[in-house]
């Protein structure tokens, strides 16, 4: 705790994608933190950002930078929080980690506020993770039907905005739009491919035009990184390791905002009503859902919001058991900066005595 009787919390990655969007939510958010240190790479040091109306200066990361930290956030790349998040914890704070480094570490609770907040107090390393954007788009809603209905199975398809790759990603897609607008492309093989050239940035094949079936890196047996994340993390968020998990994830020509469809199977027969129910008064979920006026949510809509949105919800037809569903959510709020913020808040209450 500093001289104002908070704790204080560093921002690591201060400058990056998700770190610019976590400023934005610590300016929004009540004002529960004293000190808060801005901390990037070297070459970002100096700068000055605003966060809760005041400008900031950046300081370059270090060990020192977490002198007399209580909470460190991290949104940095996975090898940075590999090295740095056990440092930061070592000279005091806890630190709260997005990356993908410590997620499925038996020592490191995976929490979501709205599912598992008791997680979070559990932590031997001094670490706590939030989960992948494309987890998070989905399992607020889900956890919320699992508390009432018991999960027993999980069928997913995702349909992932460019920035979850970052600012090259959403740069990729922006180049490949100005190539194609207003032409006839998108009717003959390979003309878009043709158009945008063999750069394709971080993705496999042209984003513009398309829809590419493919998220991350490759792992056993044709599965990529990104499926396996959803998989693995949702079953140690819901406390369910053997949970039957089946995943598919695809990159869409969206900037921001996750979206998936769920066919989520439950322990007895579901109602639709009943899910409904559940959906509407969760916290952190909106349910939008009204199809004979068209009403549903799209991530043109859904962006720059906090929630996760639903949508779509219907009885399975062949399975009265199961629920299809349809979810987006920001993936630069609450599938990062926001659990991240709403993470460290709950680790500040404990600093504080707050209930
Ligand atoms: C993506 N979910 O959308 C990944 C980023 N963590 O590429």
């Amino acid at each position: 705790m500093d001289r104002t009787g908070k704790p204080a919390l560093a921002v690591v990655g201060a400058t990056g994608a998700v770190g610019t969007v976590m400023l934005q939510i610590l300016s929004q958010h009540a004002d529960i933190w004293g000190e808060i240190r801005l901390i990037a790479s070297p070459r970002s040091a100096g700068r000055k950002l605003a966060v809760r109306g005041e400008e900031v200066e950046v300081v370059a990361l270090c060990e020192e930078a977490f002198d007399g930290i209580d909470v460190a956030m991290f949104d940095v790349p996975d090898e940075v929080s590999a090295r740095w998040a056990p440092l930061a914890a070592s000279r005091g704070a806890v630190v709260v980690d997005s990356s993908a480094a410590f997620r499925m570490d038996p020592d490191v609770p995976l929490v979501v506020p709205e599912v598992n907040p008791h997680a979070a107090r559990i932590r031997p390393r001094s670490l706590v993770a939030g989960p992948n954007c494309t987890t998070l788009s989905m399992i607020v809603a889900l956890g919320a039907l699992h508390a009432e209905f018991g999960l027993r199975e999980l069928v997913v398809s995702s349909y992932q905005a460019v920035s979850g790759a970052g600012r090259a990603g959403v740069d990729t897609l922006r180049r490949q739009l100005s190539l194609v607008a207003g032409t006839e492309l998108g009717t003959g093989p390979g003309d878009v491919r043709r158009a945008v050239g063999d750069d394709t940035g971080p993705f496999p094949e042209p984003v513009a035009l398309n829809v590419v079936p493919w998220v991350g890196s490759l792992r056993e047996d044709g599965w990529s990184s990104e499926e396996m994340k959803v998989r693995d993390e949702s079953r140690k968020i819901l406390g369910l390791p053997d949970l039957p998990v089946a995943v598919t994830c695809v990159r869409v020509p969206v900037v921001t905002t996750h979206s998936l469809t769920v066919h989520a199977r439950f322990e007895d027969e579901v109602t639709v009503d009943r899910a409904r129910e559940i959906l509407a008064t969760a916290p952190g979920v909106v349910l939008c859902d009204d199809p004979a006026s068209g009403e549903f949510p799209t991530p043109a809509d859904v962006v720059g919001t906090d929630p996760t949105w639903v949508g779509r919800v219907r009885r399975a037809l062949d399975d009265p058991t199961a629920l299809e569903l349809f979810v987006c959510g920001d993936n630069l709020r609450k599938g990062a900066a926001l659990n991240t913020a709403q993470i460290a808040e709950l680790v500040a209450a404990e600093f504080t005595g707050a209930p």
